[in-house]
């Protein structure tokens, strides 16, 4: 067998168990998949895109529902060498035109239910493969597949070679590309491995309750590159539900999810210390976690959550320490080979304590956004820091807090909403002179989208229609919880809309 270390796919195979016939995942419908499923399933995806002579580079689209055989055909893309685009379900077609459009994808995997819609845009973008998965093992990528042989060597890749793209929403509502490579993802994996003290089968292994989504960093990389690269079972959720997390707790060591996953386990009376007496870590990122809720996890768990922070662009960037103190409010310290420093309106590094715009070098640094590359050259400095858009500030001992963002974002449950994007599909609406989506705090996805409407002279708008019209086209969890139609909006002196205003007045 060829192996070229610089393949993701050939690392992560290296970490298998020796017995490939045990329990890799453990699925919430009751079906096992081995180690061994998991090698030859995606060898079998990986020779069966091959077969399709797709040219170097080629980008393999999936907008999927989670399943395993999602999972197989991620690392079959990795196996075959080709870059692999994950995205929402919830993005409806104006979305994914974009996405098609912009990546030109040789292959495009989607639902059964969404082929009609979704193989008219990849086929007028000139995609000339489309194929379909569903979450219960049909579908024709697995029916083609099927005859595919189950041994396959990984193709040869170097370390900067791309592996994965994820767009990320950019402030001015055109969605950007990050590139992240293989080398990217392997080197973050490795740190992760050391830092949060994952067991190897030898010291007993650890057992991961997967509930995330994967499509985004943490559930597809964070998550599952940390369970494969350490060899430990996946007990894996199709989607949260804190009853049937809390059912499968005494059975898991460790548990990662976004602060409103915390919120809602906490709600539940089954969450007990008890039915976490074997859980080893528990992990939050990608959102703020409040204080109350790391306090209130401690008092009924008896277990302190490590929080963790990061971005589409750059994997992990800190983390609070496994062994050692967990300082709620803070994101901890930069990982291991991660250079973070904060700096001030001219860029130079401000002393212990104070606030300024965070930037980060290392090798988990993307490579830059697709096909953009006058957009690449501004977020990174001189010196080669990438430019985070988050606001922070670091204490004497190095721990890292998160005090804002510089760039316009709302995170809602995990998810990135971009009111420059919501405002410019308001904005065309008829009727409408000009509006301001802000986010305001919420109970359970910690923050959430308001819309402040401004009609043309003489019309007369209905909020609750604007809702409906932008939920007719945009990904469910975009749409503002609220709308308000109102004569005016604040402005400064310079003519500028103050957020910030809105934002105190809408809170309540
Ligand atoms: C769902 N809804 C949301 C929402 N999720 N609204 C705002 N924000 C969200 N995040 C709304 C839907 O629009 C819908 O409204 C209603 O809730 C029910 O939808 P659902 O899909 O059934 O919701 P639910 O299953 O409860 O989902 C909630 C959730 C989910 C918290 C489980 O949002 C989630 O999985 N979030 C995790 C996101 C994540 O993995 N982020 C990582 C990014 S990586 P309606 O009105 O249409 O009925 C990253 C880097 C890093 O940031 O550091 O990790
Ligand atoms: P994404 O583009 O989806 O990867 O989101 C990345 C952004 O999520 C970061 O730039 C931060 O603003 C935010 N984020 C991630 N983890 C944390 C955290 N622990 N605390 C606060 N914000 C976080």
């Amino acid at each position: 067998m060829q192996t070229d270390s610089s393949n993701l796919y050939t690392a992560l195979r290296a970490a298998f168990p020796a017995d490939l016939d045990s329990t890799a995942i453990e699925t919430d419908n009751g079906l096992f998949y081995t180690w061994r499923d998991l090698e030859c399933g995606s060898a079998m995806l990986a020779n069966f895109l091959q077969s399709l002579d797709l040219p170097a580079g080629a980008r393999v689209a999936a907008q999927v529902d989670k399943s395993v055989e999602a999972l197989m055909l991620y690392l079959a893309t990795l196996r075959a060498g080709y870059v692999f685009l994950p995205f929402n379900m919830a993005y409806q077609s104006a979305e994914m035109a974009y996405f098609i459009n912009d990546a030109e994808p040789a292959v495009v995997v989607c639902s059964a239910a969404n082929f009609g819609w979704v193989s008219k845009l990849a086929f007028q973008a000139g995609t000339p493969w489309v194929f379909t998965l569903g979450d219960d093992r049909t579908g024709s990528l697995l029916h083609r597949a099927a005859r595919a042989s189950d041994q396959h060597s990984p193709a040869t890749r170097r370390a900067d070679d791309i592996a994965v793209i994820i767009y990320t929403s950019g402030t001015t509502g055109r969605s950007k590309g990050a590139m992240l490579t293989h080398g990217n993802m392997l080197s973050n994996a490795l740190v992760l491995k050391d830092y949060w003290g994952w067991r190897s089968v030898q010291q007993g292994g650890d057992v991961l309750i997967h509930a995330l989504p994967i499509f985004h960093v943490h559930g597809l990389f964070v998550a599952i590159h940390g369970a494969l690269i350490n060899g430990s079972k996946m007990i894996w959720l199709a989607k949260f539900d804190a009853k049937v997390v809390i059912q499968h707790l005494p059975r898991a060591s460790v548990f990662m999810g976004v602060p409103t996953l915390y919120v809602r386990l906490l709600a539940d009376p089954g969450l007990t210390a008890g039915v976490c007496q074997n859980m080893r870590l528990f992990i939050s990122g990608s959102a703020p976690l409040l204080m109350d809720t790391f306090t209130a996890w401690q008092a009924r768990t008896g277990h302190t959550i490590l929080e963790r922070y990061g971005m589409s662009e750059t994997i992990m960037l800190t983390s609070n320490p496994y062994v050692g103190e967990r300082r709620g409010g803070t994101v901890g310290l930069a990982l291991p080979g991660v250079n973070l420093r904060v700096v001030n309106e001219q860029g130079q590094t401000v002393p212990a304590g104070e606030i300024g715009d965070i930037q980060v070098k290392g090798p988990n640094v993307f490579a830059g956004y697709w096909r953009m590359p006058e957009k690449t050259v501004q977020e990174f400095t001189a010196d080669g820091f990438f430019k985070t858009g988050d606001v922070g500030q670091q204490s004497r001992d190095g721990y890292v807090t998160i005090v804002g963002r510089s760039k316009d974002l709302i995170i809602s449950g995990g998810y990135n909403v971009y009111p420059a994007e919501l405002e410019s599909f308001i904005n065309d609406l008829p009727g409408v002179a000009e509006s301001a989506v802000v986010g305001v705090p919420h109970p359970d996805f910690g923050e959430v989208g308001v819309a402040v409407v401004v009609p043309r002279a003489g019309v007369v708008l209905d909020a609750m229609q604007i809702l409906a019209q932008l939920k007719a086209s945009l990904a469910n969890y975009k749409v503002p919880k609220q709308c308000f139609v109102v004569p005016d909006l604040p402005r400064n002196a310079m003519g500028k809309v103050q957020k910030s205003l809105l934002r105190a007045q809408y809170a309540p």
